[in-house]
């Protein structure tokens, strides 16, 4: 047959060749290359092939073993310090990465009925998303978070409400890990206790808490509480653990949101590293042992579409690990190895041509699997547009199964080992972050940084340095700035009826609150506020009785808030980075242009304000418009997190802007939207523009437009197009000095 025959012929020129070897096994000569490289090279110079990242690690177009001859301990064993080729001796050999899908959503009946299918279809491990209430510690019955309960994820007010989460997965046997950060105290205690009335002890536990409260104050803004005591709370779960949950990870030290929120992979790492390290030397500064607790830090890290240098990303992590935990005096192999989770990354995908994000996850995971992690999310391919539908999660899921199951992959640990290109990118790696470590000492340290706002401004620069290079096409996303389709592909998506969902807590909320002890609730609480103040005792250990007792979820964030207060964060601005990285000149001078015919129409610059509603606290791409507008000449006010639509509105009329723009990135845009309107409306500011950026799905574009918002800016706009449209906007609407249109009726 046809398939034989070439098989045979490739089997001679095989042999052919082996016999003509001479040639072949000549020494590289890299002088040689060099010239024949050097002639073929644009203007005949071989460094424009290097690509310079904009961290400044160099990638050159080819390496050999010059490059990696001086380098230190190349060949290392996995399952062996320093760990760079994975931490187990025979990694996905015996037992692959597990599948784990960060999901939750509506109520816990809903995502509960998600996870046993999700297990049933071939996930491996439970991940839950909570909504934007649960993480704020608020109850779905608190006026602030009405928009937004079911909405990104699952809501839990109760252990009633964790019962129903986890009902019929038996939590001995299913690793859990929760994203809970601001809300750690009741949420892992209501998990204990659901746990225990399912008869698993806590010894039995297996799973991570994210607990990871640094980077919420440098990203992710699910604070809660002020920094000090915030440390006080991860020091409490770490400690609690180590002492009662064996089996548990205490901790998952983040660097995926801070890609998310713009780092490159080296910022990325050295932040996250930092963070651990930090976290490492609290739960030492209270006594306990190093290597009683460092065994059971976790991390997670974002995978993007730089796939050697996400790869080099994985490999470094395990590397400087081992030698900041050695420096610390870990003795434990457990303590030295770096254990992780990861997701791909959610910012590399478009709402543009949905279907091109499975390619770019299929890549991002391989680069995710080659670099060795213990556990891995896929995301939907409607990442961009909404919360994922059953049948783009089993897309997502299906991504994992077919590279474990099809591909051979998991069979050959650490494979690119050896590979002069990707040693030498994971020295470079390694090297990079540990530049930016030693700068975060010279600054006081990690704690010092997060809170002094440098850090973010770090990863702020960065954000915009990208958007500036996306909006000039310097950097491609094939759909959005080059390679456009001409028409839209529009896909299904989820929706949450959030009134239901609201609805339902309510009635559980009330009968939790009428069917327990009320006086011996009021004294664990009691209990956990006077802990609180004096700092004695375990606030975890407190809050499982709180819990026990049928406290809720807004109740013990409550006692706690009573000693601690709530945080408000206040960060300063980046500012000039996007117009130095923006590199189409002429199309800069248009629009300044238009922004000067601005003022000169309106004896005055366009002041907008961009704020966030409610509880979504991703202001990523809030604060990238913020900055980028203001180098663009407008006045930008920035608001502050956490407001209602009255107090936004209020705050719009005090600055006298001429427009409001606000970032929705969780789904509370069809709540919260028409309310900032209508606030506006009845205070009387109807010269006010209302705009909405982020992920909005298209069926709800005709009803916010319907509401009188004026224009709605999804993933992929450029700040460009957007600034020109507000612009356009504003001039269409009457001053506020003009005379006010008599509304008609
Ligand atoms: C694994 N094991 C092996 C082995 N491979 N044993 C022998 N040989 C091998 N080759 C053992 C391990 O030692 C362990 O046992 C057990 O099998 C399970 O393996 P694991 O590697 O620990 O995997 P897992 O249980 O999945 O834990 C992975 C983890 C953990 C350590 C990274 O922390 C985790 O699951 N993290 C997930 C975090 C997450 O999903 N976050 C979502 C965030 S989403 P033993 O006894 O050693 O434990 C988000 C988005 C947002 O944050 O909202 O912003
Ligand atoms: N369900 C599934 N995935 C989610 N993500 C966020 N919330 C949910 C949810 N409720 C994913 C997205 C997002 C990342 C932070 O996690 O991929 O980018």
């Amino acid at each position: 047959p046809r398939h034989g025959r070439t098989l045979a012929r490739v089997r001679t020129t095989v042999s052919a060749r082996a016999a003509s070897g001479v040639a072949e096994a000549a020494p590289a000569d890299l002088d040689a290359w060099r010239r024949a490289a050097t002639a073929a090279a644009p203007g005949g110079d071989l460094s424009a092939l290097n690509r310079i990242t904009p961290e400044g690690i160099v990638v050159q177009p080819l390496y050999t073993a010059a490059d990696t001859a001086a380098l230190p301990a190349k060949d290392t064993l996995p399952g062996f310090a320093p760990f760079v080729r994975g931490p187990q001796p025979t990694m996905y050999t015996t037992r692959p990465w597990t599948i784990r899908q960060y999901a939750g959503f509506s109520t816990a009946r809903e995502s509960n009925a998600f996870y046993r299918e999700a297990l049933h279809s071939g996930a491996q491990g439970v991940s839950v998303a909570f909504d934007l209430a649960t993480q704020r510690g608020y109850d779905s019955d608190h006026a602030r978070v009405a928009g937004e309960v079911g909405k990104a994820g699952v809501a839990i007010d109760s252990v009633e409400d964790m019962k129903a989460l986890f009902d019929g997965i038996a939590l001995g046997g299913t690793s859990v890990s929760m994203t809970m950060n601001g809300a750690v105290l009741p949420v892992l205690a209501a998990y204990v206790v659901a746990a225990e009335e399912q008869g698993v002890p806590q010894a039995r536990l297996r799973g991570t808490i994210q607990n990871d409260i640094l980077k919420e104050f440098m990203v992710r803004n699910t604070y809660i509480y002020p920094p000090g005591p915030s440390m006080r709370i991860v020091g409490d779960v770490m400690a609690h653990a180590a002492a009662h949950m064996p089996s548990f990870n205490s901790i998952s030290v983040c660097g995926y949101h801070l890609q998310e929120a713009g780092a490159g992979p080296a910022l990325e790492l050295a932040f996250t590293l930092a963070n651990g390290r930090q976290y490492v030397q609290t739960a030492m500064a209270r006594g306990l042992d190093v290597d009683g607790f460092a065994g059971r830090l976790s991390f997670f890290f974002g995978v993007g579409m730089d796939f050697y240098l996400e790869i080099a990303k994985l490999r470094a992590a395990r590397l400087l690990w081992c030698r900041i935990m050695r420096g610390l005096g870990a003795s434990n192999e457990r303590s030295l190895m770096l254990r992780m989770h990861c997701q791909t990354s959610g910012c590399s995908l478009t709402a543009q041509d949905p279907h091109n994000n499975v390619v770019r996850t299929t890549i991002e995971a391989m680069a995710a699997a080659f670099g060795g992690t213990q556990s891995l999310h896929t995301n939907a391919l409607d990442e961009a547009i909404a919360l994922p539908t059953e049948a783009s999660a089993r897309i997502a899921r299906a991504t994992q199964l077919i590279l474990q199951e099809e591909t051979g992959i998991p069979g050959v640990i650490d494979p690119w080992a050896g590979s002069h290109a990707m040693e030498k990118l994971t020295h470079d790696m390694a090297e990079a972050a540990w530049k930016t470590i030693e700068e975060i000492d010279r600054r006081g340290g990690m704690a010092a940084v997060a809170e002094s706002g440098w850090a973010k401004m770090q990863i702020e620069a960065a954000a915009l340095g990208k958007q500036a290079r996306i909006d000039s096409g310097r950097d491609v996303v094939v759909g959005v700035n080059k390679y456009r389709s001409p028409g839209e592909t529009r896909i299904d998506h989820r929706s949450i009826d959030n009134q239901a969902v609201l609805a339902d807590q309510i009635v559980s909320l009330r009968q939790v609150r009428s069917r327990r002890d009320g006086a011996a609730v009021a004294a664990t609480l009691d209990a956990l506020s006077d802990a609180a103040r004096s700092g004695e005792g375990n606030l975890l250990a407190l809050t499982i009785d709180a819990m026990r007792a049928r406290a809720t979820v807004g109740e013990v964030s409550d006692a706690l808030e009573l000693v601690y207060g709530r945080h408000h964060a206040d960060s300063p601005q980046v500012s000039g980075v996007y117009a130095e990285a923006f590199e189409s000149a002429e199309d800069w001078e248009k629009l300044r242009g238009e922004v000067l015919a601005f003022e000169t129409a309106r004896s005055r610059l366009p002041r907008l304000m961009i704020a966030k509603l409610g509880q979504d606290g991703h202001d990523r791409g809030a604060r990238v418009v913020a900055s980028a507008f203001s180098d663009l000449g407008f006045e930008v006010v920035t608001a502050p997190l956490f407001q209602t639509a009255d107090e936004c509105a209020r705050q719009a009329i005090e600055h006298e802007v001429h427009a409001v723009g606000i970032s929705s990135l969780a789904a509370g845009h069809r709540t919260l939207v028409p309310a900032l309107i209508q606030a506006l409306k009845d205070l009387g500011a109807h010269h006010i523009v209302v705009f909405v950026g982020g992920i909005v799905p298209p069926e709800d574009h005709a009803f916010l437009f319907e509401a009188g918002v004026r224009g709605i800016y999804g993933p992929g706009t450029s700040i460009p197009s957007s600034a020109k449209d507000v612009l356009d906007q504003i001039l269409k609407t009457p001053d506020a000095s003009a005379p006010p249109q008599s509304p008609a009726g």
